[in-house]
């Protein structure tokens, strides 16, 4: 073979590739398209039943020269391309996407810019107990001039028989002390019917891991002009964790916090298993800020710092902890919770730690 008959053949193969191209752009543009009427279906986007039905169309169009086994091959990388298309155009059309809004969500609290690029910091502890209790553990968060606490009144327990917390009474209770020392409320409310009553109590409104796809909860504080903090549910993969951000903010409100708290894992060493690289994606992800629960995630008092320190070099946007005035009686979590004096010792660790390494504090 001449070399110009070589050259006119590649001609032929530029040519065909270019058809190729613009056919399976056109299929791709037809593929959006279902891609848009499946999700309005609510249908699932793969369909084995329809990937069988082209693929014995084509066997039996099939004239060669190429083989069926590399035609199915061949159609089979398209159709898993046209999933993956529709995957990512739902993701790029979502509210919460960083596509969607490229600058960082920032939450003013009580004066405080989260997710304005300084580490924010909500301690407190694991539940109301009683208004001295709580009285303590403000007077050592707003000794340093921090603006949260956090306590819970309701408390979603795995045991009925476990203590549920004090309700609007520990509500009260943990106000009384938050104004007491200029600090903003963050608690978890557990069904929208306690929301109403919640609100002249509570400034932040926390939904937990165990609420993260309670989907009526939910709409229901999408719809409150107060900010929400979402925590990942235990067994939840990011994408279902952003899934449900975007009912809250589908339902109007944007002001929403991304809480990591440890994921369920075969590892017992830790009472969950911090799942650290969650942050950065959810930061790529979405523009919404990023704390840690780093209480909850490790289930340990000796990690609490190095789970701290992890979070904030990662690009966190906020570490939250528990604090008690006397761990050893707590009603709940007695085991992970700092005393007064740790927590001094731990936030003092922390502050050095950003300094030496010139974070922003
Ligand atoms: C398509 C994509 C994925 C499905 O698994 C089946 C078919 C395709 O590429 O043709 C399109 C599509 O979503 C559909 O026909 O329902």
């Amino acid at each position: 073979m001449s070399n110009l008959e070589l050259e006119q053949l590649r001609e032929k193969v530029d040519a065909v590739n270019l058809q190729i191209l613009s056919l399976i752009n056109e299929r791709a543009s037809v593929i959006q398209e279902i891609g848009k009427a499946k999700e309005k279906q609510g249908v699932n986007r793969y369909d084995p039943l329809r990937e069988r039905h082209m693929l014995n169309l084509l066997k039996e169009n099939n004239a060669g020269p190429l083989d069926q086994k590399t035609v199915d091959h061949i159609f089979k990388e398209i159709f898993k391309s046209a999933l993956d298309m529709q995957e990512e155009d739902i993701r790029k059309a979502l509210l919460v996407s960083r596509k969607k809004k490229a600058e960082d969500t920032i939450i003013n609290i009580n004066g405080e810019q989260v997710g304005a690029g300084d580490p924010s910091f909500i301690f407190g502890p694991c539940a109301v107990e009683s208004q001295e209790q709580v009285m303590k553990v403000a007077e050592a968060i707003g000794g340093k001039g921090l603006k949260m606490i956090r306590g819970g009144a309701y408390k979603p327990r795995t045991s009925p028989y476990d203590f549920q917390g004090l309700g609007l009474e520990g509500l009260k209770m943990l106000k009384k002390a938050a104004d007491q020392y200029n600090l903003a409320v963050v608690s978890e409310i557990v069904t929208p019917s306690h929301l109403e009553a919640a609100l002249d109590y509570v400034d932040v409104v926390q939904v937990g891991a165990r609420n993260m796809q309670n989907f009526e909860l939910l709409k229901a504080v999408g719809s409150i002009n107060k900010p929400v903090l979402l925590k990942r549910g235990m067994s939840a993969t990011v994408d279902e964790f952003i899934h449900a951000a975007e009912y809250i903010i589908a339902s109007g409100n944007e002001n929403i916090i991304l809480c990591e708290r440890g994921i369920r894992t075969y590892e017992k060493a830790t009472r969950n298993t911090l799942d650290i690289s969650a942050v950065p994606i959810l930061k790529q992800e979405t523009h919404l800020p990023v704390f840690v629960d780093v209480t909850h995630s490790t289930g340990r008092r000796d990690l609490l710092l190095p789970a701290a320190k992890a979070a904030i070099a990662i690009g966190a946007d906020g570490v939250m902890a528990e604090v008690h005035p006397d761990p050893a009686v707590a009603l709940s979590d007695a085991q992970q919770q700092m005393d007064i004096g740790q927590f001094d010792e731990y936030y003092d660790a922390l502050m050095k730690f950003m300094k030496q390494y010139e974070m922003k504090m």
